[in-house]
C-alpha cells in the first residue's frame, strides 16, 4: 500500500495507510444520550451527537479500506475495584460513577449506558478497549495491540475533545504514534474547549499531532482504493 499525503494542520501528514488505525474514543450512551453520566454532570449532550454522523462515515470508510478499527469505552467494574476513590467521590452522590441512572449504573461495564451508541456498534472482529481512565493507553492493552500490528499512525475521533480524546492523543504521542485528529468527528460539551483543544494539538508545529477532517481523510482512503 502506498503512502498518502493527508492535508492537515499544521502541515500535510504522509500516512502509510497499511500502518494506520482508526481509534474511536468513548462514543458511549452514557456520554451522548440524555440520562447518562454526561447529562448527570449537567452537560448539554446534544452537542456530542454532532460527532456521531462524521464518526459513522469515518467508520464506514475505514472498514471499506480494510483499516484496523479500535473502539474504546470508559467505565469500571461493577464492584468499582478499578475506580480510584478520587474519581468516584466527586459531585452529588446520586450522580457519581456507580450510582443508578436511567441507563443502568453510571459508567459501569455491562450496563446499557456503557454501550457504544447503536450507529457506531463495533463489529465482532473490531477490538473494544475498556479503559478505567481518560486515556486509552492507561491500564489497557492498546499499545500492545497497535505494536503487534505495526501501527504507526492513529486516526482519532470521538468524545470528548479536551478530555478523553486529548488524553489519549497525548499518551499516543509520547509513545511514538502520529495522531491525526478528525476535527468534525470529535465533540465537547464546551464548544470553546473543542476549538481550543484542537488548536492545542496542532500548535507549535504539531506538538501533539495533526488535525484534519473526515472528508479529507475519506478522500485519501478512496484515492488509495482507486490506485490499488
Ligand atoms: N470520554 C470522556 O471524555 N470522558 C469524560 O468524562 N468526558 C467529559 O468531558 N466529562
Amino acid at each position: 500500500m502506498s503512502r498518502s499525503e493527508i492535508a492537515a494542520k499544521p502541515f500535510p501528514l504522509s500516512v502509510d495507510l497499511a500502518r494506520a488505525a482508526l481509534v474511536i474514543i468513548d462514543m458511549q450512551r452514557d456520554f451522548l444520550e440524555p440520562g447518562g453520566f454526561g447529562a448527570a454532570l449537567g452537560n448539554d449532550v446534544s452537542l456530542l451527537m454532532a460527532a456521531v454522523e462524521p464518526c459513522r462515515r469515518m467508520l464506514a470508510g475505514a472498514r471499506a479500506a480494510g483499516l484496523l478499527v479500535i473502539h474504546t469505552r470508559e467505565g469500571h467494574r461493577p464492584d468499582l475495584s478499578d475506580a480510584p476513590r478520587a474519581k468516584v467521590e466527586r459531585g452529588a452522590p446520586e450522580k457519581r460513577i456507580g450510582a443508578p441512572g436511567p441507563m443502568g449504573r453510571i459508567l459501569i461495564r455491562g450496563e446499557a449506558g456503557h454501550d457504544i451508541v447503536p450507529a457506531l456498534a463495533p463489529l465482532p472482529e473490531e477490538p473494544v478497549i475498556d479503559k478505567p481512565g481518560k486515556g486509552a493507553f492507561y491500564q489497557t492493552d492498546l499499545d500492545l495491540m497497535l505494536r503487534n500490528r505495526g501501527i504507526e499512525t492513529l486516526l482519532v475521533c470521538g468524545v470528548t475533545t479536551e478530555v478523553c480524546v486529548h488524553t489519549t492523543v497525548r499518551e499516543a504521542n509520547d509513545r511514538g504514534y502520529r495522531c491525526l485528529v478528525l476535527a468534525d468527528a470529535c465533540a465537547s460539551y464546551f464548544p470553546e474547549f473543542h476549538e481550543v483543544g484542537l488548536r492545542m494539538i496542532a500548535a507549535q508545529g504539531g506538538i501533539f499531532g495533526w488535525v484534519s477532517t473526515t472528508d479529507t481523510v475519506l478522500a485519501a482512503l478512496a484515492a488509495q482504493d482507486q490506485a490499488a
